[in-house]
């Protein structure tokens, strides 16, 4: 190695260290945007400028930011209980925060494992399907089957069923045996939809054609967003989830959603699942689970899938599989706190009855110029641009810092969509003026 570089004391805070990941890198230390407080529904710069939060972090902070409850909660674990092994022994706190989960998770989705990231919740999904089939002499089926434009996170399992070009195409092979239904949008068909669109539940046949391509007995799991949020906002048409239900329960096919976003009142329930009344056979979530104050992921089984594993002898381990920090006690404390912060505030419903507004006033903002679509559900918004010419992803990426730094609003964007997600806590006011802020950021760009 080359010389090291002075201890911390004499070192200069640079800003070359630091490898954003997710980040043009070169672009953000010329000008970096950075936030060094938060509070409720609003970020602080360093020079105190408040920022309105009008994505939730990324879709997770849906309590709002730093609320006492869950800072207290994340204290008092801190002082009492750092850490203690997640294999072979276990801490209180992991036990009451499944069962609350459970408790909030529709049907017999009763049992839940913990991880720390949504990534890491795919992952981990995808293996129980894989050693569910396994287990009950059914180790033929090892396909999975993802969706164009879906997200799983950044693993290997995750970009693999994943849908998005550039997340895939640098990565080597990836997982073998992988399929993919199409992506349920088509502008031509749904534009400006508020809500579910009418149109795309026959896309869901097309897993019948997948099926009939590989043959049901080699097929472990079906993985699929609710509603897709990284690729731009794209609700589950009308129908389509139900009729994806009966073709995997028609093949023997794990179904498994992936709540990472749509978890914890996103829809204005807390799963998705319950918005759509499809009882999938494994949920993943993350984010929404602390609030965002400690990371955590999860996924919760049916009860069907979790006594598969219950044979053979009891000492021996079911399920060779976790992680060091799997029910982390300040990552479970910060649970419990938020979940009772949701329950308390009345949060989910809170997102549900806020949901007109929402939608209608994110619509204002048709007509202005290069506004090509916008989707709305839950508190969820999709806002396509227009492209520039030569420079795709340009205009979104300026509309971003053009709200960030003159408009003083935190959006999200991914390439030419804005997405908005604001935690469940806003109000209606605040909805107005996140979408005012946007649409001047918009115009500016135009
Ligand atoms: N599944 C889904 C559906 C997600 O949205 C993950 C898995 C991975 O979670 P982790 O915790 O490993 O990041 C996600 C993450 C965005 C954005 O702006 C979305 C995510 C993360 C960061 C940004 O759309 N989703």
């Amino acid at each position: 190695m080359a010389q090291t570089r002075p201890a911390a004391a004499t070192a200069p805070n640079d800003l070359e260290s630091y490898w954003l990941p997710f980040t043009p890198n070169r672009s953000f230390k010329r000008a970096p945007r950075m936030i060094v407080r938060a509070k409720d529904m609003h970020y602080y710069t360093a020079e105190n400028r408040a920022v309105l939060d009008g994505t939730a972090g990324l879709w997770c902070t849906n309590a709002g930011h730093n609320r006492d409850p869950i800072v207290a909660a994340i204290k008092r674990a801190a002082e009492e209980l750092d850490y203690s092994p997640a294999f072979q022994f276990a801490h209180p706190a992991a036990f009451e925060l499944a069962s609350r989960i459970a408790t909030l998770a529709p049907s017999d989705l009763n049992r839940v494992f913990f991880c720390n990231s949504g990534s890491e919740a795919v992952d981990t999904a995808l293996k129980i399907a894989l050693a569910y089939h396994n287990v009950r002499g059914e180790g033929g089926r090892t396909r999975l089957i993802g969706r164009e434009r879906g997200y799983h996170g950044v693993g290997f399992g995750g970009i693999s069923v994943g849908g998005i070009v550039n997340n895939r195409k640098f990565f080597g092979a990836l997982l073998s045996g992988v399929d993919h239904l199409p992506a349920t949008y088509s502008r031509e068909h749904q534009a400006f939809t508020k809500g579910e669109p009418q149109w795309g539940a026959h896309l869901a046949d097309e897993l019948e054609r997948i099926v009939a391509l590989h043959d049901a007995s080699t097929i472990a799991a079906v993985i699929v967003e609710p509603m897709a949020g990284s690729t731009g906002v794209l609700p589950a048409p009308q129908g389509y989830l139900q009729r994806l239900r009966a073709i995997c329960d028609r093949h023997g096919i794990l179904l498994i959603f992936d709540e990472v976003i749509t978890g914890f009142g996103r829809l204005g329930y807390a799963f998705a699942a319950e918005r759509y009344g499809v009882v999938p056979d494994l949920i993943t979530f993350a984010k929404g689970v602390t609030s965002g104050a400690v990371p955590m992921g999860g996924v919760i089984a049916r009860d069907g899938i979790y006594e598969a594993f219950m044979r053979g002898p009891e000492h021996a381990i079911e399920l060779f599989h976790g992680y060091t920090y799997s029910a982390h006690p300040l990552a479970c404390a910060a649970g419990l706190a938020t979940l009772e912060l949701y329950r308390d505030e009345k949060l989910f419903a809170r997102a549900k009855a806020l949901e007109p507004h929402f939608a209608e006033a994110v619509m204002t903002l048709k007509g202005l110029a290069g506004v090509l679509d916008i989707r709305t559900v839950g508190l969820a918004a999709g806002i396509d641009l227009a492209s520039r010419s030569g420079a795709p992803g340009l205009r979104a990426y300026q509309a971003m810092e053009r709200a960030f730094r003159d408009e003083g609003v935190m959006i999200r964007v991914a390439g030419e969509t804005i997405a908005l997600s604001p935690p469940l806590i806003v109000t209606e006011a605040q909805i107005d003026e996140i979408v005012d802020k946007v649409g001047r950021a918009i115009r500016a760009v135009a």
